[in-house]
């Protein structure tokens, strides 16, 4: 991996997995999500990660949902907007493009490879739901696929990476993620320096054990040397060692309600910013210091704000 002098931290403050009936604490509304992404960046993180929701929590793609957060976002403070293109595996391919076609943002995730995405087990720990979506909502990862065929893929590179100058989060679930990035490497449509976020814990992608973070950066290394920064993440209680086991490699990491809904063994996260802050104190204690949304953009070669349509 290219060795970074700075960390990274991109939180991604709500997602689309995790339903309001696990924590209070989920942003939900725009204002909730706007106020969380505000915390985080305040906290230290230079990238906010994106989905967007409806009021009841349920996962929205309507263009207006994420105008209702982005611009008041950046009315507040600098932070690099990441819009997720994954959504959720229940949308269609249009509605997942829908925000990021309408911000053209400086990044955009981007998922390599189809997968079965399972977390129905959400089911068995809830014990009151709040909607009625939910439950039929999580059980459903147990026949839905999440779909990232090539053409796909090619097709987010060209619309988001040609024609708009977004560059990607590229979110690898397993080792073969790894060798489709190089196929598109390849062809050209990838160029250095690109953003892996190697994703760990998720049913259907490759376990949180911290040898396969080790396995997934000694690939990396020999498929991309240093064109690429690596970041990575647990999904769930490992959410911080994963971060940790990063940063300690010289990579950079995400954090977020999205991925992990707690601070400790037990104990709900109250906010997005708490899990900032406790990674933040874990890398400054590594002895690195943390990247501001200007050096974000100059590692990751990000078009900058100007190039945002906001
Ligand atoms: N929820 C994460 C496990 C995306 O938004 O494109 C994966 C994710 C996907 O963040
Ligand atoms: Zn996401």
């Amino acid at each position: 991996m290219r060795p970074a002098e700075k960390v990274i931290i991109s939180t991604a403050v709500t997602g689309s997995v995790n339903v309001p009936s696990q924590s209070d604490y989920l942003p939900l509304s725009a204002e909730q999500v706007v106020q969380a992404s505000v915390e985080a960046a305040h906290a230290g993180s230079a990238i906010i990660h994106l989905h967007a929701r409806h009021p009841d929590g349920r996962p929205a793609f309507e263009a207006e949902a994420f105008e209702a957060i982005i611009p008041p976002i950046l009315e507040q403070v600098d932070v690099v907007i990441n819009i997720s293109t994954g959504g959720s595996s229940q949308m269609t391919m249009e509605e997942r493009l829908a925000g990021a076609t309408r911000f053209s943002p400086e990044l955009a995730s981007l998922n390599m490879g189809s997968m079965n995405f399972v977390y129905s087990g959400i089911a068995d720990k809830v014990t009151h739901w709040k909607h009625e979506w939910e439950k039929p909502y999580v059980l459903g990862t147990y026949s839905h696929p999440f779909i990232n065929t090539f053409d796909r893929i090619e097709y987010v590179l060209r619309e988001l990476g040609e024609r708009r100058g977004t560059r990607f989060e590229f979110e690898c679930y397993d080792i073969g993620h790894l060798y489709t990035l190089a196929y598109f490497v390849d062809r050209g449509l990838v160029e250095p320096p690109f953003m892996i976020q190697g994703v760990f814990g998720i049913l259907g992608g490759i376990g949180a054990d911290h040898a396969n973070l080790e396995h997934m950066v000694r690939i990396a290394d020999k498929l991309f040397g240093d064109e690429y920064r690596f970041s990575a993440f647990a999904a769930g209680r490992d959410q911080l060692q994963f971060a940790t086991h990063s940063a300690w490699l010289g990579g950079h990491v995400r954090v977020g309600l999205e991925d992990s809904l707690w601070i400790g063994k037990g104990r709900l996260a109250e906010s997005n910013a708490q899990q900032v802050e406790k990674i933040r104190a874990v890398i400054e204690d590594l002895g690195r210091p943390l990247a501001t949304p200007d050096d974000a953009r100059r590692m990751l070669g990000l078009k900058g704000l100007a190039g945002v349509t906001l």
